[in-house]
């Protein structure tokens, strides 16, 4: 059994990040109350200021982009807050709750369609990150929070 301190790896979790952008307009309460009004649970939060090492691991699917070197200065520019939330199907769950990577194709009723605002040239600002299924969320944990994970193989030793 993991201790109480660490993820238990028969529920489901999502890494969230509230990106510099949200985080400076003050955004992060906003963020954070929306997932806890659903009903998932917080199981790590943290203010890191990401290095572009960091970030590069992170969207690693994206760095073939056109505007992954945006991407990287744009998350690198301040602190981001991030945090490890659990839940029933929280992965599409939290997708749900942030809406359409566009801002402005976002739906109201959601954080980016409320509360980001019109990709302008260059721009990539969308308030929140969210993992985009299991396989992300487990490596992106990791990468954020390797003290919250259960090392599966000491285990089974
Ligand atoms: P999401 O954040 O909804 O999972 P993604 O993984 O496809 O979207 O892209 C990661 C981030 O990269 C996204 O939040 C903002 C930026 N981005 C994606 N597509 C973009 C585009 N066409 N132009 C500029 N930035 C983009
Ligand atoms: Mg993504």
């Amino acid at each position: 059994m993991p201790t109480p301190d660490l993820l238990d790896p028969k529920k489901e979790h999502s890494l969230v990040l509230v990106k510099p952008d949200g985080f400076a307009r003050g955004l992060t309460g906003e963020v954070l109350r929306r997932i806890e009004a659903k009903g998932y649970v917080l199981k790590g939060l943290k203010i890191k200021k990401a290095t572009p090492e960091l970030l590069d691991r992170h969207y690693v699917e994206h760095k073939e982009k056109h505007f992954f070197q945006d991407l990287v200065d744009y998350m690198s520019s301040g602190p981001v807050v991030a945090i490890v939330v659990e839940g029933d199907r929280v992965i599409e769950g939290v997708r749900s709750l942030m809406g359409n990577t566009n801002p402005t194709l976002a739906a109201p009723g959601t954080i980016r369609g409320d509360l980001g605002r019109d990709w302008g040239t260059g721009n990539v600002e969308n308030i929140v990150h969210g993992s985009d299924s299991p396989l992300s969320a487990h490596r992106e944990i990791n990468l954020w929070f390797p003290e919250l994970m259960w090392d599966e193989e000491a285990d089974s030793k």
